[in-house]
């Protein structure tokens, strides 16, 4: 084996110990965790909800004191306990079971230190509001019966409490050329993060789309109709659910944009028309779309022309402009 062959092995050898190493120190010490990570509790069924304080890989755990943090017009802490994990204990503090905060310092007295996983708190949460809230353990100090603390990471939870509702609306393409097969979308939720809700859309009179069980929040509609001036995010067409059940205000989508990867009709849809010019579905191949087709009759032709060159130069922020949901 020539010099350059064994120094890139021995390279190679060193760089596979390092990183075996450096896995295998991430997995060491112990972990405290809000199980679950995430609860959410529907307010029309119940507001109640078990939250754990969880310990994974505990080394002779013997005392601990923790401080918890939520926010007191979300939740209230109707209850607690100890997980059963740690024995014979004794308050080195009163328990503070405040409003949005809690604090339990305890240690075992003469008993072995535990050693393993479990429940070390059990938090009866009640919901007293509609919202979310972060379960953060802002102090975790995990003792060993000698004294040490372990070194541990915290994983902190959330909490939700919902409404969840009925979102509708009506949506066609204009001139009523296509009210069926509609994409929508609502997008974000900054209070739940629940979003994107999407649908399609039926081809009834009336209100042609409706999207249960949405966590009541603020969303962004967006729609995704080939050949068409879509509702993008970025025009931040939203809408709250104050009232519970939402109808939203009828929408008519713009024809002409045959290239609709953009917003706007301009050349590029005019010469899609040209590129598809007098073809039906027939003449497709497979997977080919007849995206000329604007007013989506089946044949590409002169009204076709003449929907994009009458929409010529329009965009989407321009002919949404005054719509609101
Ligand atoms: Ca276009
Ligand atoms: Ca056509």
């Amino acid at each position: 084996m020539s010099k350059k062959k064994l120094t890139a092995v021995l390279i190679g050898l060193l760089l596979t110990l390092f990183s075996s190493i450096s896995a295998a120190s991430a997995q060491t010490g112990a972990h405290i965790s809000v199980l679950p990570g995430q609860t959410t509790v529907d307010l029309s069924i119940g507001s109640t909800a078990l939250v754990q304080i969880y310990v994974d890989d505990v080394e002779d755990l013997n005392a601990f004191e923790i401080k918890l943090e939520y926010d007191k017009n979300v939740l209230t802490l109707t209850s607690w306990s100890h997980g059963g994990i740690l024995k014979n204990l004794f308050n080195v503090i009163p328990p503070v079971n405040n409003p949005g905060f809690l604090q339990i310092a305890v240690t075992q007295l003469a008993t072995p230190g535990y050693t393993g996983d479990g429940v070390l708190l059990n938090l009866n949460f009640k919901a007293i509001a509609e919202g979310s809230t972060p379960i953060t353990i802002t102090k975790a100090d995990l003792a060993r019966s000698t004294g040490p603390l372990l070194s541990r990471t915290i994983h902190n939870g959330v909490f939700n409490a919902v409404r969840k509702f009925t979102v509708s609306g009506n949506i066609s393409v204009e001139h009523n050329t296509l009210r069926a097969g509609i994409p929508v979308a609502l997008v974000g939720g900054p209070v739940f993060h629940a979003g994107p809700y999407s649908g399609i859309t039926g081809g009834q009179a009336g209100n042609n789309f409706s999207i249960p069980q949405v966590w009541r929040d603020t969303y962004t509609l967006t729609t995704a109709q080939p050949r068409c001036l879509n509702l993008t995010e970025a025009l931040g067409k939203s809408f709250g659910m104050t009232s519970g059940n939402t109808t939203l205000a009828p929408l008519a989508l713009v024809r002409g944009n045959a290239a609709w990867t953009d917003n706007e009709i301009n050349a590029g849809d005019v010469s899609v028309v040209g590129t598809y010019w007098g073809k039906t579905p027939a003449d497709l191949l497979p997977g080919e779309s007849l995206d000329g087709d604007v007013n989506f009759d089946g044949v590409v032709d002169l009204r076709d022309l003449a929907i994009v060159a009458g929409n010529f130069g329009l965009t989407s922020a321009l002919v949404y402009a005054g719509w609101t949901p």
